[in-house]
């Protein structure tokens, strides 16, 4: 990486191609079909993620940051970090409101973004370290779900971020997985900030991720195009459309790519064939939403302790601080 004060590191779990055959070979041969969420997350799915963001029925960005802008300067002053850790960083927007917060208080901190996606994850310090000269930073490209023992240690104490509520990505019990990994790795003067998306009226849920421009049905199908381009496949996104629904009875949103005709699709790279039938679903992603007391469980049950919850005026979306 030719910038001062920038390096980038490659975790073990950044070489997730390999994950991808096991992943797709599984995850379409069982009944009902599902792939994981991560896989979204290419140079073009970064970027329709970053659109969804802009809508205007996708509020958790928006609301999110509002309350980031309200109470980063309250965190800062709280957690004293030396280093700022963010999980799942992609185009670190929200990050900004830390930063700006830091050279308010005449505090700086260095900064490690974790993401899958390493384009992101470049044009994110470029563009930061334009903005904030004094920025160090180290890139980690990787899989939160198994890098997390392998993060090189920095400055303390570490504010961890997970944002923009992707822990609702995770099934419950990935989710108690991996807080007690991200707790076995933190130190007592460590602490960690959560996003977390609640549960609300359907009818906005639905809105959400069925956005009028129909970026979030490119971003679910664009799961196809990575099939396509890594593992030889012929997905056909004409015969398959996007759905997307608040299932009440879970508590979360589901995303599908469903059928519209009986079809085979061939995965050459892997000698699979995947039979469809008419209206049969791929799974691709869950994002569970959450009532305070539900989080609450959820980071006890993990080891966390609750320490500050901030929460915006409409109740759409919660900051929570937890102590390992
Ligand atoms: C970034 C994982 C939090 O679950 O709401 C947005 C991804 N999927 N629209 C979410 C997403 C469809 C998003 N997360």
């Amino acid at each position: 990486w030719p910038m001062a004060g920038i390096s980038l590191v490659h975790l073990p779990g950044a070489t997730h191609a390999s994950g991808l055959d096991g992943d797709a070979r599984r995850g379409l041969s069982r009944n009902p079909k599902q792939l994981p969420a991560k896989y979204f997350y290419d140079r073009r799915g970064s970027l329709l993620f970053e659109r969804i963001c802009a809508t205007p029925e996708y509020y958790p960005t928006r609301t999110e940051s509002a309350l980031l802008a309200r109470h980063a300067c309250g965190i800062l002053d709280q957690v004293a970090p030396g280093t700022l850790v963010e999980i799942g960083s992609g185009s670190s927007v929200k990050t900004n409101h830390f930063f700006v917060a830091c050279e308010r208080a005449g505090r700086y901190v260095r900064y490690q973004p974790f993401d899958v996606c390493d384009e992101a994850l470049r044009a994110a310090a470029a563009r930061l370290k334009r903005r904030y000269s004094w920025l160090e930073m180290e890139l980690l490209v990787g899989d939160y779900a198994v890098d997390l023992p392998a993060l090189p240690h920095s400055r303390g104490p570490r504010l961890f971020l997970f944002l923009g509520g992707t822990i609702g990505n995770l099934s419950h019990d990935e989710a108690v997985t991996f807080l007690t990994a991200l707790r076995a790795t933190m130190h007592a003067e460590d602490y960690l900030l959560l996003g977390f998306d609640r549960i609300k009226d359907k009818r906005i849920l639905d809105a959400a991720y069925n956005d009028a421009h129909g970026y979030t049905a490119q971003f679910n199908m664009n799961l196809l195009r990575v099939l396509n381009t890594r593992l030889g496949a012929d997905f056909d996104e004409r015969r398959f459309m996007h759905v997307a629904f608040f299932n009440e009875h879970k508590g979360q949103v589901e995303m599908h790519l469903r059928a519209r005709s009986m079809h085979t699709v061939t995965l050459a790279r892997i000698g699979l064939v995947a039979s469809f039938a008419r209206d049969e679903t791929i799974l691709t992603e869950i994002s569970r939403k959450f009532t305070p007391e539900g989080m609450r469980a959820l980071l006890e049950t993990a080891g966390f302790g609750w320490c500050r919850h901030e929460e915006s005026d409409n109740g759409y979306f919660s900051l929570v601080l937890a102590a390992p």
